[in-house]
């Protein structure tokens, strides 16, 4: 009996001593779901977490177990000034840092409704397709707001740009659960849950947003969504029959869904990004499960720093005049002279024209037109025209309405944007690329 006493004694203390040795590896090896950057797990990355990295690079405290790897946000099992200045940054909102996972998707039937992405092809042996897309946190996925956001993300092997196409669930704030396709690009799939930081970046698009309508999508329950855009979409709005425009409700499918229909169309919608850029676009044909191409794009953000949580409005000017006050019109004829591939200001004692190369390549340049009003009445609708003495085509343009027939170029003024005040200007911008750069010449205004 003494014997049987004794070793069910024994037992029960050599399963205590295991199971509390098992708490303490788990607490202290593996990360909790949420820790990654929150060092003093309170739930959120704060000043204090950066303060806490600090004083252990100083040696005033040893950070281990878990608060270690909560630090070492890179992953390169050291916690040093390299993981100080992206929890800086952290704290700053201009990245957020999460864990990193991956699921197989070609970015088809996520919650965000797309296609399947263009895949890329990689140069292992065999080739195989990276599909570039992930889906985001339920917190960050923002009922929508991010997807189609382009995300510039970087784990422990390096950085990556994806396209957001899908919601994760289960994940905490700042968790990516990305394409398995593109996943060993920053990560060792074998590592599993790995640190990431990332932010929202201009996403690489080529010509103009697209209106994409709903399968089922009619004159009386109208689902539309936008496609190709540069930043993530904050707003669409679209121009009722009593010349108002009315926002239009998002789902968490990505659909801009107006319940009661848009009616029959062709439709004028007002699309604004994240940057506060704002597009219009008169005439978009209702076209049920089909693309309908806009007219330009949103423009790239100049000297800004293109952050998550902190974004750096830039406005394009935005005056909805559904009757504006009749005024004359201008007619003017600027006088013009050679224009360099520089930028140069033309124009007459009524309206200048400034052309300037904002960016310049090898094949290609970004231009900035402004328009000056220099008499002292309102203009009240405006177009522009010039001719290429090279192979100049424009790529996309945006505050306005555009078309090239070979050399000649004309620019028509968007609806927002048709008066100019009195000593007021208008700007639109553009892309050309070529060959052959050679001077703009005959620039003419109203003619
Ligand atoms: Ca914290
Ligand atoms: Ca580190």
């Amino acid at each position: 009996m003494r014997h049987i006493k004794k070793i069910i004694i024994l037992s029960i203390i050599i399963v205590i001593v295991v199971t509390i040795f098992i708490i303490k590896i788990t607490a202290g090896y593996i990360p909790l779901s949420k820790s990654y950057g929150d060092v003093d797990s309170d739930g959120s990355i704060t000043q204090k977490d950066v303060d806490l990295i600090s004083r252990h690079i100083k040696g005033q405290t040893m950070l281990k177990d878990a608060a270690f790897i909560a630090a070492d946000i890179n992953a390169d099992n050291k916690v040093d000034s390299k993981d100080e200045d992206i929890m800086k940054q952290a704290v700053d909102g201009k990245i957020k840092i999460g864990g990193g996972t991956f699921y197989g998707t070609d970015g088809s039937g996520g919650n965000s409704s797309f296609d399947a992405a263009t895949p890329v092809m990689d140069s292992c042996s065999p080739p195989h397709k990276v599909y570039f897309v992930a889906a985001m946190n339920t917190t960050d996925y923002d009922s929508s707001n991010i997807s189609g956001a382009c995300i510039e993300a970087t784990g422990p092997k390096g950085t990556i740009k994806i396209i957001i196409t899908d919601r994760l669930p289960e994940g905490n704030p700042g968790d990516i659960d990305f394409s398995e396709s593109c996943y060993h690009l920053i990560a060792n799939p074998s590592d599993g849950r790995v640190p990431i930081y990332w932010k929202v970046v201009p996403a690489d698009v080529e010509g103009p947003i697209k209106y994409h309508f709903k399968e089922g999508s009619n004159p009386y329950w109208t689902a539309v969504q936008i496609r190709n855009h540069r930043y993530p979409i904050k707003k669409v709005e679209y121009l009722t029959k009593n010349g108002i425009f009315k926002e239009v409700n998002r789902t968490y499918y990505n659909y801009f869904v107006e319940e009661s229909g848009m009616g029959a169309g062709p439709f004028t919608f007002r699309v604004t990004d994240t940057k506060g850029h704002v597009l219009i676009d008169e005439g978009i044909k209702h076209l049920e499960k089909g693309d309908v191409n806009g007219k330009a794009q949103f423009p790239l953000n100049n000297n800004s720093d293109e952050t998550t949580g902190k974004p750096t409005a830039t406005i394009t000017s935005l005056t909805p005049s559904r009757a504006p006050t009749q005024t004359p019109k201008s007619t003017i004829t600027p006088k013009v002279t050679v224009m360099p591939t520089s930028s140069t200001s033309q124009g007459n004692d009524k309206i200048s024209i400034s052309y300037n190369v904002v960016n310049n390549w090898s094949n290609g340049a970004k231009i900035s037109v402004t328009l000056k009003n220099k008499t002292n009445v309102i203009v009240n609708g405006w177009k522009v025209n010039w001719t290429y003495d090279g192979d100049q085509k424009i790529v996309n343009l945006w505050n306005g309405n555009y078309k090239q027939i070979n050399k000649e170029v004309t620019v028509r003024n968007l609806e927002y944007n048709k008066t100019i005040a009195v000593n007021g200007t208008v700007s639109f911008g553009f892309n050309i690329s070529f060959s052959k750069n050679n001077n703009p010449k005959n620039f003419k205004i109203n003619n």
